[in-house]
């Protein structure tokens, strides 16, 4: 995840490369079958509003919010929470994910992002992706436990 909108993008609330220098490189996503740390909170003040998936192999085309499905929750199995408002925009950069991979971004505006919730995001098999079969690492959740207190770093 990264912090969109914020001081490390320029407050630039588009997705872009800037976005880059926002990327909240100590949180992680929490994969199925993990126990939540630390790591998978963000107590950033606009909630979860930008995600970057790097994709190897992007077929041509930009992904859509169908290519996804998202959810949010606070307990309970997360195949079960209602679904979460998709991103208001998705971007794709050839070339600038890890490793020379595709990096697809998510951001979403205003109250469209969630927060004080998990917010599970799931890349889905098929559709514009035309994947053969879906990837391991194609469902992840992060949380949007949502503190009171703004960054420090502003
Ligand atoms: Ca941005």
């Amino acid at each position: 995840m990264f912090y969109n909108a914020s001081y490390w993008d320029g407050n630039d609330p588009a997705a872009s490369a800037l976005d880059d220098a926002a990327i909240a490189s100590d949180k992680q996503p929490l994969l199925p079958g993990q126990t939540a740390t630390f790591a998978n909170y963000t107590s950033y003040s606009l909630g979860i509003n930008g995600i970057m998936i790097d994709v190897s192999n992007l077929p041509a085309g930009t992904p859509t919010a169908a290519d996804f499905e998202f959810r949010a929750g606070i307990g309970g199995a997360p195949a079960t929470w209602p679904l979460a408002a998709g991103p208001t925009s998705i971007a794709v950069r050839r070339g600038a994910g890890a490793g020379g991979s595709d990096r697809v971004t998510l951001v979403w505006s205003g109250e469209a992002a969630v927060r004080n919730q998990w917010l599970r995001v799931t890349v889905l098999p098929g559709g514009a992706w035309a994947w053969r079969r879906p990837r391991c690492s194609a469902s992840a959740t992060l949380s949007a436990r949502w503190a009171t207190r703004r960054p420090t770093r502003r």
